[in-house]
């Protein structure tokens, strides 16, 4: 893999000047046990690399390391020794657990679980680096111990694509800042209503059609405002997507990293770009008298159902009565398979969406009325449930459990807002659900759903949603349909809860924060609502919880955090208002 020297600069230059740097945390997000010792280490030249085996990305990135800080060493001193090893970290089980030790006598040594745990250490040890000063070609690290590994497994960022389109850079540089931060999970958001942004095999409309922003095919539909402004229809920033090419180098990007990619693909709702994109190939096909036009069909034509999605769409469903539609799922499954199989990082789960299908859908159509009455499906809450085993069965031929929404766990009613119930019918499966609602009379569905054993990933919007603004400010970028969350709101977000039994509170796979992109255009737009929530997001993801009881000392640590947040920088660009 092309190794790309990390690019942040981990303090901003005023940051340094006005904080004390008692006050930055010494390694972040906060480990498990740091033993600071007495002396320092010298360096005045780059250390000597010492790699066991299976550590090739890691021992590039050791070096990058240094060479960014001291670049022209002294070469008539004896360099420090840096020893990366795959070994056993005491009485931790994680991959990503790690030891990290600096002494003046033995230098300094990571020690991993895995590689993965090396890499997580590697970024201990650049959090000790100080700032790379012009000129300055020496410096110290303090003599220290650190044993560190994850509170989760689960540590993610939700990135969505689909509403406004990021470049393949960009998305790279995500992935940059993941791994500084040690989050291990990029939930990547290609397709809803407003665009699909995979290159897929044999499906050229997909991209041709469902990527470009106002494509004739694509009108229909003004979009009024909802969430912000939502994605305007003529924005150039709405258009784009990746090729093969682009998203296999992305995947070996991550992987290097030791981050997983979970491909997301809406479905039955939030699939506009989708149902369109097919209705146009559908009517090429059949004009150029084609007998299979309707393969890959997702639209009932005859279908008089009424409803409106909540940003507003009333013709953006899958339709769940057309065997075609799982013939198209079953073709996008398959193609993006085997581009995780190329990159060398096949998939074992895949998100299929399942968000906000509306009150109404598939009620009226003709192909669907057929399917319940062969089937024997009493209501649309059967054939809710027909639709996800159909799309189980199909990752399931692929090697793949399903991830999705909390919806895939819940019972679907004939009334608007409902509040949540669990639908057992799933549970065994190994879905993971992503729980973002906790809006009122469902503040506990994830817990309910991990006692049920669903796994869980906490994505809860009033805590972990990154669109929503940081206040009330008019000023502030963002939307707040969820309340505003700041970045204490992030940092005291409890993950677990009383209400778990020993077995439910296994299930809590960890935590992700998203960035649904209505109002989120440009990459200074995205780098500001991110930054510095995200090191929030970590700290919960990784670190224990502080001592609630001590809510003056948690309140303490907040502000002194915050503090020392704002001096971090600024790692995908300048953090000035859009
Ligand atoms: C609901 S929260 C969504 C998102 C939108 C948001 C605001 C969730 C799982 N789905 O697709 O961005 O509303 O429009």
């Amino acid at each position: 893999h092309e190794l790309v020297t990390p690019q942040q600069t981990y303090r901003n230059n005023a940051g340094a000047d006005v904080l004390p740097a008692a006050a930055l945390p010494l390694v972040f997000p906060t480990p498990l046990a740091l033993k600071p010792g007495a002396g320092r280490v010298h360096l005045a030249r780059a250390p000597q690399v010492i790699s066991g085996p299976g550590l090739k990305y890691e021992t590039a990135l050791a070096r990058a390391l240094f060479a960014r800080y001291l670049p022209q060493g002294d070469a008539s001193r004896t360099p420090v020794p840096l020893r990366l090893r795959i070994g056993v970290v005491d009485g931790q089980r994680s991959p990503e657990a790690y030891e990290l030790s600096i002494s003046a006598d033995d230098g300094i040594s990571i020690t991993g679980n895995s590689a993965a745990g090396v890499a997580r250490g590697l970024q201990s040890l650049h959090d000790l680096l100080p700032l790379p000063t012009p000129g300055a070609a020496q410096f110290d690290l303090p003599e220290l111990s650190v044993t560190d590994a994850p509170r989760f497994a689960y540590r993610g960022f939700q990135l969505d694509v689909a509403r406004n389109f990021q470049p393949k850079e960009v998305v790279m540089k995500t992935l940059d800042l993941m791994a500084t931060y040690k989050l291990n999970k990029l939930h990547f958001h290609l397709t809803d209503d407003e665009g699909w942004r995979l290159e897929i095999g044999g499906l050229p409309e997909l991209t041709s059609i469902g990527a470009v922003r106002g494509h004739s095919a694509l009108e229909g539909v003004r979009l009024p405002p909802a969430y912000g402004s939502g994605p305007r229809i003529d924005d150039p920033h709405g258009s784009g997507y990746y090729t093969r090419a682009d998203y296999i180098e992305i995947l070996r990007y991550a992987a290097a990293r030791h981050i997983e990619v979970i491909p997301e693909v809406e479905m039955p709702g939030h699939a506009r770009a989708a149902v369109k994109s097919m209705e146009a190939r559908y009517r090429r096909m059949t004009a150029a008298g084609d007998k299979d036009a309707a393969q890959f069909l997702l639209t009932d034509f005859d279908d008089r159902s009424v409803y409106r999605s909540p940003q507003q769409y009333n013709d953006h469903v899958i339709n769940a009565g057309l065997e075609s539609s799982y013939a198209f799922i079953d073709h996008v499954v398959g193609q993006i398979a085997a581009m995780h199989r190329e990159a060398g990082v096949p998939l074992t789960t895949m998100h299929v969406g399942g968000d906000e299908l509306p009150l109404g859908a598939w009620e009226r159509s003709p192909a669907s009325q057929a399917l319940m009455r062969r089937e024997q499906l009493a209501s649309i809450a059967d054939l809710w449930d027909y639709f996800h085993d159909r799309v189980d069965g199909i990752l399931r031929k692929h090697g793949m459990t399903a991830s999705g929404w909390e919806e895939l766990g819940a019972r679907r009613t004939a009334k608007e807002d409902a509040p949540l119930s669990v639908n057992p019918r799933f549970a065994q499966r190994g879905f993971s659900l992503y729980v973002w609602n906790n809006t009122p009379g469902n503040e506990d569905f994830a817990y309910r759903a991990a006692n049920a054993g669903y796994d869980i990933v906490l994505a809860p919007v009033t805590n972990m949603y990154l669109d929503m603004a940081t206040n009330a400010n008019p000023e502030e970028p963002g939307v707040n349909w969820g309340g505003y969350v700041e970045l204490e709101t992030v940092y005291n977000f409890q993950p677990m809860s009383a209400q778990l039994t020993e077995a439910g509170r296994k299930r809590i796979r960890g935590v992700e924060a998203t960035l649904f992109s209505e109002t989120v255009r440009t990459t200074s737009q995205l780098d500001y609502l991110m930054m510095p929530r995200l090191l929030a997001v970590a700290e919960r993801a990784w670190a224990p919880d502080p001592d609630w009881a001590q809510a003056g000392d948690a309140l303490q640590a907040a502000a002194l955090r915050r503090a020392a947040w704002s001096g971090f920088v600024n790692v995908l660009g300048q953090r000035v208002l859009p």
